[in-house]
């Protein structure tokens, strides 16, 4: 197999996905109005008919749909084909209220696992791979979409799912896994349980396949000393489809979004106009090529930028940078923006491993910030100062980061409960 798994798409010129992208909104538009009563209301509340739209141009014409209206839509208010055409369904994890599900048809899920194919072909995987999936399987679309992908690509795979650490090892060192593909989180928990476990030379992996949560460039270099690997960032979300929506590639210099399926746009989160390349605001999918949930102008509320520029790769696909965050994971303490992956970089610049949460509360009408973090085995057998002082580093640190004061507490190894999914890093006891 070669550097990519559909060269063609992957470097066709930028009229070419120009093309496909006009002809997409167009179709999709007419599709959707004459299909689902849902958005046809929207449209036509916005004042906006089918014949407006000729081009991606158009875009800013027409409404934007967010969470709430899958919610209201749930559970087939927004279906565009009769259900009997639909053959899956996914849905997010959401903790409150309805849920959001995503429907697929059979052309849908293989236009979902060739772009996790690609991301997989990106991180330089061949039919001699070992895939070995720890995302979890299920409603999550985490371990089906990496599945199909490894299997387009003729990967051995192994559908571990999440959890059981005994199981991923006894697996990953029977079976020579060499592509990991789970949260970072978690990559990182079983780096660590690998180097206790003194596996580390029973350990074949070379990549990893990491997302499905905010994690900073700092962590990727941590993951990637500790497993001796590459470490590949994978961007996607339930609605849109699931993982692959956008991948990196060996320059590990943002992610290419599958423009051939999706119309990516930035918009300011306040004034909702779009925002141009390289500025930063909140990431907006149009996805024009499915057929059974199409979204028009989707708010994913993930903050990032995006670049048309050239990559060193030969993919021509626009790229969008690490993710910085989420509009509703954004806190404000004090009248200051802070995201977590901000404190996450202070603390693996200053030695600490990834495992910390963020209690946020009001006191005397004031927000206060601490940050629990964990301390590696070694601190912990220091002398009571040296903890001191490094809770002193920490807190002047995150204070020249962030312009606030947070209290750093060091506590236990292993103290922090460990997700096998997404990592809760915020306690928000404002909201409780
Ligand atoms: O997390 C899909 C996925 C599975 C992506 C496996 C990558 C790997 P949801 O559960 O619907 O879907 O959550 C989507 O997770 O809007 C982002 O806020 C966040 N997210 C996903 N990937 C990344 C990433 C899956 N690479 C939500 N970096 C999205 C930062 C990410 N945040």
């Amino acid at each position: 197999m070669g550097k990519y798994f559909q060269e063609d798409i992957e470097t066709a010129s930028r009229e070419e996905i120009e093309q496909w992208q006009n002809e997409g909104l167009v179709s999709v538009v007419k599709r959707v109005y004459e299909n689902v009563p849902y958005y046809r209301d929207l449209m036509d509340k916005a004042g906006v008919t089918p014949d407006d739209i000729k081009s991606t141009a158009d875009l800013p014409k027409l409404p934007f749909i967010t969470k709430d209206d899958l919610r209201d839509a749930y559970p087939y208010g927004l279906l565009a084909v009769p259900l009997k055409d639909c053959i899956r369904i996914h849905s997010t994890s959401g903790t409150t209220g309805r849920r959001v599900v995503d429907f697929y048809t059979k052309k849908d899920i293989d236009m979902w696992y060739d772009g996790c194919a690609r991301a997989i072909v990106a991180a330089g995987g061949t039919d001699e791979d070992v895939c070995h999936i720890a995302y979890g399987y299920g409603l999550f679309t985490g371990g089906f979409g990496l599945n199909g992908g490894s299997q387009k690509v003729g990967c051995l795979t192994l559908p571990m799912s999440s959890g059981n650490t005994d199981r991923q090892l006894q697996f990953m060192t029977d079976f020579g896994s060499t592509i990991l593909c789970c949260t970072p989180s978690y990559a990182s928990y079983l780096a660590e349980s690998i180097e206790e476990r003194g596996l580390k030379d029973q350990v074949k992996l070379k990549a990893g396949i990491f997302g499905a949560e905010a994690w900073s460039e700092e962590m990727r270099h941590d993951i990637e000393s500790k497993l001796g690997i590459k470490a590949y960032d994978i961007y996607g979300l339930t609605e849109i489809e699931g993982p692959g929506v956008a991948f990196e590639c060996e320059a590990q210099n943002g992610m290419h979004i599958c423009e051939d399926y999706f119309i990516p746009e930035i918009v300011d989160p306040e004034t909702l106009e779009p925002v141009p390349d390289g500025q930063i605001g909140e990431l907006v999918f149009t996805s024009f090529a499915k057929e059974a949930f199409p979204l028009i102008r989707y708010r994913t509320k993930d903050i990032t930028y995006i670049t048309r520029e050239k990559c060193s790769c030969g993919r021509t696909h626009a790229r969008v940078h690490r993710l910085m965050g989420r509009t509703d994971d954004m806190l404000i303490i004090k009248g200051v923006n802070v995201y977590p992956s901000q404190v996450e970089e202070v603390l693996i610049k200053q030695g600490m491993p990834a495992n910390y949460q963020l209690i946020v509360d009001r006191v005397n009408n004031s927000d206060t910030m601490e940050v629990r973090v964990e301390m590696t085995p070694e601190m912990f057998s220091d002398t009571v100062s040296s903890i001191e002082k490094k809770e002193k580093d920490i807190v002047s640190a995150l204070k020249s980061m962030l312009g606030i004061y947070a209290k750093v507490k060091l506590v236990e190894p292993k103290s922090i409960t460990r997700s096998e999914g997404k990592a809760v890093r915020i306690i928000d006891k404002r909201k409780i």
